[in-house]
């Protein structure tokens, strides 16, 4: 733990118990059909976007693809709100028209997610030269996973950050997989191994919240500061299937349930450290386990969209 102060090490920890014991609330209910959205969980990645939201404040933004709820609750977005727009009511963040893979809550930075792969990249980067062309001292993140860094649109992108030497964080949330495929089937090269001719590029151990943490605390300290763009890639392991809320089964993707647990590794060396008790631990899952409980009390009771929501912001 020479890393992080008991505060952020508590900090960190409430947010990836909120993350993951908010979607093993989903696993259940899904089957049940109570969801109308495709649901891609972030269990057990959620260090990568704990790390990176801790260093962000609401006027930051941030954009990022179909993997939805981690990213987002990280950056603050209510549960009430992402639950319930999973449900498919008009008290959701998209007020029902987005489901799982389109979020929004301007208030906390998140102006739009996208299902197309590698589709929120260039908006970060555009949202970066927005704050850049009008003296605004925030910065913006394009938080994308390794099946976009082989779309046209990421190489645009990197190409345009650099040149016009914009505030923008690229973070790859690289779990070695896009959907079924491997990455060495689909990339010719190491992330970071092409991004560092264009910009600072730095690795971080997606598994594990202390490093990318710190990592990350490097590359924003250097956007803040020099006002240019960098790049961190995450490696991570993807724990459920590409898509809905089965445990992956893929031979070439082996999870160790300790050493890819993010929660675990951080558990761990918070109790090693005296840095908080079972207890603490046992009172802070409790306290998110109710706060889920209310948020699914308010989606079930959320009106459905009626005919007149239809149209209303055509
Ligand atoms: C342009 C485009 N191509 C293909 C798809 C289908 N698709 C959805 S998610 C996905 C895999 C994306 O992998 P990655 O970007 O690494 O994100 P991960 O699911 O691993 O978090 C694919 C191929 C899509 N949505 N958009
Ligand atoms: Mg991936």
């Amino acid at each position: 733990m020479d890393k992080l102060t008991k505060t952020t090490g508590i900090a960190l920890l409430k947010k990836l118990r909120e993350i993951r014991q908010f979607e093993e609330r989903i696993i259940p209910l899904y089957p049940t059909d109570v969801m109308v959205t495709p649901v891609h969980l972030h269990i057990g990645q959620e260090a990568v976007p704990v790390g990176v939201c801790a260093h962000l404040t609401a006027a930051d933004t941030i954009f990022f693809g179909h993997r939805t709820h981690g990213p987002a609750l990280a950056k603050g977005m209510d549960m009430n709100k992402l639950m319930a727009e999973l449900y498919g009511r008009t008290t959701g963040c998209s007020r029902s028209y987005g489901g799982s893979m389109h979020v929004v809550d301007p208030a906390n930075g998140m102006l739009g997610s996208s299902a197309i792969v590698g589709g929120s990249i260039a908006l970060g980067v555009g949202s970066a030269l927005a704050a850049k062309l009008s003296g605004q001292d925030r910065i913006a993140v394009s938080y994308f996973g390794d099946g976009a860094m082989d779309s046209g649109v990421f190489w645009e992108s990197i190409n345009f950050a650099a040149l016009k030497q914009v505030p923008v964080l690229f973070v790859c949330e690289n779990n070695l997989l896009s959907n079924t495929m491997t990455q060495a089937e689909h990339l010719f090269a190491k992330p970071t191994a092409v991004v560092q001719n264009f910009m600072p590029a730095f690795s971080a151990d997606g598994t594990d919240v202390q490093s990318v943490y710190s990592v990350v605390g490097e590359a924003i300290a250097h956007i803040r500061t020099k006002r240019q763009p960098a790049f961190v890639e995450c490696r991570t392991k993807r724990w459920m299937k590409h898509q809905g809320v089965d445990r992956d089964d893929l031979t070439y993707n082996k999870v160790d349930p300790k050493q890819d647990d993010p929660i675990w590794k951080l558990e761990q060396g918070l109790l090693e450290n005296s840095m908080i008790t079972e207890a603490e631990i046992k009172q802070i899952t409790k306290d998110i386990e109710l706060r889920i409980d209310a948020a699914i009390e308010f989606a079930q009771n959320s009106p459905f969209p009626n005919a007149e929501d239809l149209v209303r912001e055509v």
